[in-house]
């Protein structure tokens, strides 16, 4: 940032070390003294940021230079985590930068922990859009991100009495070192106001949408690195500004806060992740945001095609725009209203072009997380949208009635407007219609989405739906978070496993070697060791490293079935009382998670968890053979510790419900043994690790459908078996609850009723595959084979892979392998 500056050119300690003293003091004026852990972490990424710079303009340059086709991935969540140790390792700088440190007496490791989680998402689709950014880099795709940057992400959770409390979460406070601001790029976002068709010619009607107010959207830009510096990318996120900040006739008259009021309305857009949508006032919030980071993305892009190529007709061949869900489905009208209002191209042709530039991933079929929005809304926030809207539909149902001619069924199903209780516009609809591709998660949810929700559109365009299997980036889920075992693995496999997954392929022939099984575990019980030091710090909990670590590690949802397991833990717990001399597997039930602030039912859930954990880890007679904890706060940064010390991984949702999973995959990646029904990626994953490895349970998703097609009631499945009975009894008694004894009663009634979760009808067969879990772990020889067959056999579920595949099959564009 001076003319100073040492020149960032030589990887030696020496250098960075110069570069971070010139950052401590130039850019944060702190003295060495006087610097905290905070500051050695911005002066250090500074540093490091500098290393990236340089190729990343000469990298974004030759992409212009040569003409390639670019990638967009347009996602309203990105759960980046920490960024430091990432960058550090892609750039190859561990080394380095520990001997730059060292003599400076900063431990590398209070730096990395210094840093705050940019929590830009809920769950696993922001996780994977974090994961795909960085395979894209490592395979020298060009790519932009773009999203919103949330002034707060996720919401900080506090245990208070076993009740979940949302704080915001201020990962702003000091500063994102890793971005840069670009206040020169920035792009209008207009919002309501009236349409104005103006008669160009005798024959032709031009409409020219004049808002009624408009935002500014805001650039700051974060290189994303790839493996071995292979490419660097940039997430584009948005930030809003009011067009008008400051009404100064209004402030200098008195009226301080009304002067003020735009500013605050504009910038409520990129103020909160996810704000609730009880409301009407927080579902028009959530429109605005999806309008307003779509909106910038396309004028961004457009503006960057037009600079470079011209020619807006050449669109499809430059640029490939990927919707991750629903939320930026809007932009299908957007790319329509650029082409025909502001590039007067002709409505099939600006169709063609939008179709062939677009493409969708659906990751859900919930129907409660379906999008769509209510057509009074739109009319009044996006006036020429809802009118393209409309026109598109008219089209697609002519099209329809062509071919299936006194089809109602159909054209209502396949309507891009539903006519039910008030007329919505069905964003997965318009995704759909406006795409070249539509793609699943895992090829259960792929199948699924052929045969359910997009059942008609698959049979109106033949092979649009696709299957893309997730993945996760091996470098942030097992290299960084996991050295000790990626040492061993690169002993074994040679440090080819680094660049190439598929080498992990050669642990199969030492998965019943007794020598590296035993290297194996001692690397696994030096991470669980690591994760009981952090509960005991600070949860003040003892926890055995050497019982079984038993994780569930997941947004909190009825579908994932949390309180099967908890229920578990409470039959568990009477057994081994009842039992006491039997020989029982002690074990760590691990549970972390968020449950949305509004979802009364999953904060029930973790209250229950809670309260059985207390009763459990207090009784003596339990003998630590059973402990059952509640991490709080689950973020990327605690999933990083968690996830190596598994040695059990719980995938227990209803079947059918959820899309894919990836934490499924960082645990057997990290050679923990699923216990899982045969849902989402769970399938693919017991055919990769083989079904001796794996526990699979429960029913599957076509009796999953018969059971609630039948009405079955969970009242049947309990009184069928003793230990649920007796478990339920003692919830619903308020054994767990002693102050409030009725707490449980509708939690557990429900079950007794249509169970629409199915955690009765599945019950035993969980308790029983648990058994099994037991069994295998009291037989270390078979534990450790397994465990070692699951890391060998997990490369498939590399987002490299993945991300070539929407290279080859949806983007068409060249990859690096
Ligand atoms: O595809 C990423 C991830 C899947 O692994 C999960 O199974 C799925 O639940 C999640 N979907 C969502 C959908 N939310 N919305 N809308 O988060 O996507």
């Amino acid at each position: 940032t001076t003319a100073t500056a040492p020149a960032a050119k030589l990887d030696d300690a020496a250098a960075l070390r110069e570069t971070i003293l010139h950052k401590l003091t130039y850019d944060l004026g702190k003295s060495r003294l006087g610097a905290r852990d905070r500051d050695w972490f911005i002066a250090t990424s500074l540093a490091v940021r500098d290393r990236i710079v340089d190729r990343w303009i000469d990298l974004t340059r030759a992409t212009y230079q040569s003409g390639a086709k670019q990638v967009y991935y347009l996602s309203l969540e990105f759960l980046i985590g920490r960024l430091l140790r990432d960058n550090v390792s892609n750039l190859g700088l561990i080394g380095a930068i520990r001997d730059a440190l060292e003599p400076l007496g900063v431990d590398p490791e209070k730096l990395r922990i210094a840093e705050p989680d940019a929590a830009l998402g809920n769950g696993g689709l922001g996780r994977l859009a974090a994961c795909f950014m960085e395979s894209m880099a490592s395979l020298a795709i060009p790519a932009f991100g773009y999203g919103i940057r949330y002034d707060h992400g996720l919401f900080r959770q506090i245990i208070r009495d076993g009740w979940q409390h949302e704080f915001p979460e201020d990962w702003l406070n000091f500063g994102n070192p890793w971005e840069f601001a670009r206040p020169e790029i920035s792009h209008t976002i207009g919002f309501g106001g009236m349409v104005e068709a103006v008669n160009v010619s005798e024959a032709s009607v031009k409409h020219v949408w004049k808002p009624g107010e408009t935002v500014q959207a805001v650039a700051y830009d974060m290189p994303i690195v790839g493996w071995r510096g292979a490419h660097v990318n940039t997430l584009r996120l948005w930030s809003a500004r009011a067009t008008d900040a400051l009404k100064l006739e209004a402030f200098n008259s008195g009226d301080h806060i009304g002067a003020l009021s735009e500013k605050v309305k504009a910038e409520s857009i990129s103020k909160l992740l996810y704000p609730s949508d009880e409301s009407p006032a927080g579902q028009e919030l959530r429109l605005r945001q999806e309008y307003f980071f779509s909106s910038a993305a396309l004028q961004d892009l457009v503006r960057r095609h037009m600079r470079v190529y011209g020619d807006i007709r050449s669109l499809p061949d430059r640029v490939a725009i990927q919707l991750n869900d629903t939320h930026p489905a809007i932009v299908v009208a957007e790319l329509l209203r650029i082409l025909v209002d502001l590039h007067d191209i002709a409505w099939d042709e600006a169709w063609d072009i939008t179709r062939r530039t677009i493409s969708y991933t659906n990751h859900t079929l919930l129907p409660e997380a379906l999008e769509s929005w209510p057509v009074p809304l739109m009319e009044r926030l996006l006036p020429r949208h809802m009118q393209l809207i409309y026109l598109i539909n008219a089209f697609h149902l002519d099209e329809v009635r062509g071919k299936n001619p006194e089809d109602g069924r159909l054209l209502s199903s396949v309507s891009l407007i539903e006519e039910g209780h008030g007329r919505r516009v069905r964003m997965g609809h318009l995704a759909v219609v406006g795409s070249h591709k539509v793609n699943g998660v895992s090829a259960l949810h792929s199948d699924l989405l052929k045969q359910t929700i997009f059942a008609d559109f698959h049979h109106l365009f033949p092979g649009r739906l696709t299957n893309k299997t997730n993945g996760i980036t091996f470098r942030r889920w097992l290299q960084q978070c996991n050295p000790g075992l990626t040492g061993l693995l690169m002993e074994a496999c040679g440090a080819e496993v680094l660049d190439n997954p598929r080498a992990l392929e050669k642990l199969r022939p030492l998965a019943t070697d007794a020598a590296f099984q035993q290297k194996f575990a001692a690397a696994k019980r030096a991470n669980k060791q690591a994760l009981a030091n952090l509960v005991r710090d600070q949860y003040q909990l003892k926890i055995d490293p050497d019982a079984l670590f038993d994780v569930q590690i997941k947004r909190i949802h009825e579908y994932k079935r949390q309180l099967l397991n908890v229920v578990e833990a409470v039959a568990l717990y009477d057994e081994i009382r009842s039992q006491p001399t039997k020989s029982w597997t002690p074990r760590v039930k691990i549970f972390a998670g968020k449950a949305a602030s509004s979802y009364h039912r999953a904060k029930l859930i973790i209250k229950l968890a809670h309260d059985v954990a207390r009763v459990v880890n207090s009784d003596p007679t339990v003998r630590n053979l059973l402990k059952v904890v509640f991490l709080p706060n689950y973020n990327v940064s605690l999933a990083e510790m968690i996830v190596p010390a598994a040695d059990l991984s719980e995938q227990i949702s209803t079947a059918g419900m959820e899309a894919s999973g990836t934490g499924n995959m960082k645990l057997a990646l990290n050679g923990a043994l699923t216990i899982g029904t045969l849902d989402g990626a769970n399938v693919e994953i017991k055919e990769h690790v083989g079904d001796d490895n794996i526990f699979i349970f429960g029913l599957t998703t076509e009796e999953v459908a018969k059971h609630r097609a039948e009405g079955i009631q969970g009242a049947a499945a309990i009184a069928r078996s003793r230990r649920l009975k007796e478990a339920l009894e003692q919830i619903e008694a308020g054994v767990f609850s002693p102050d409030d004894p009725t707490r449980y009663r509708d939690l557990v009634a429900s079950l007794r009723g249509s169970d629409y979760f199915l955690v009765s009808a599945d019950f035993d067969s969980y308790y029983d595959a648990q058994r099994k879990v037991d069994e295998r772990w009291r037989d270390p020889k078979a534990w450790w084979k397994s465990a070692v067959l699951n890391t060998a056999n997990m490369a498939w579920f590399s987002s490299d892979r993945t991300i070539a595949e929407y290279a080859d099959e949806i983007w068409n564009v060249p990859v690096k392998r």
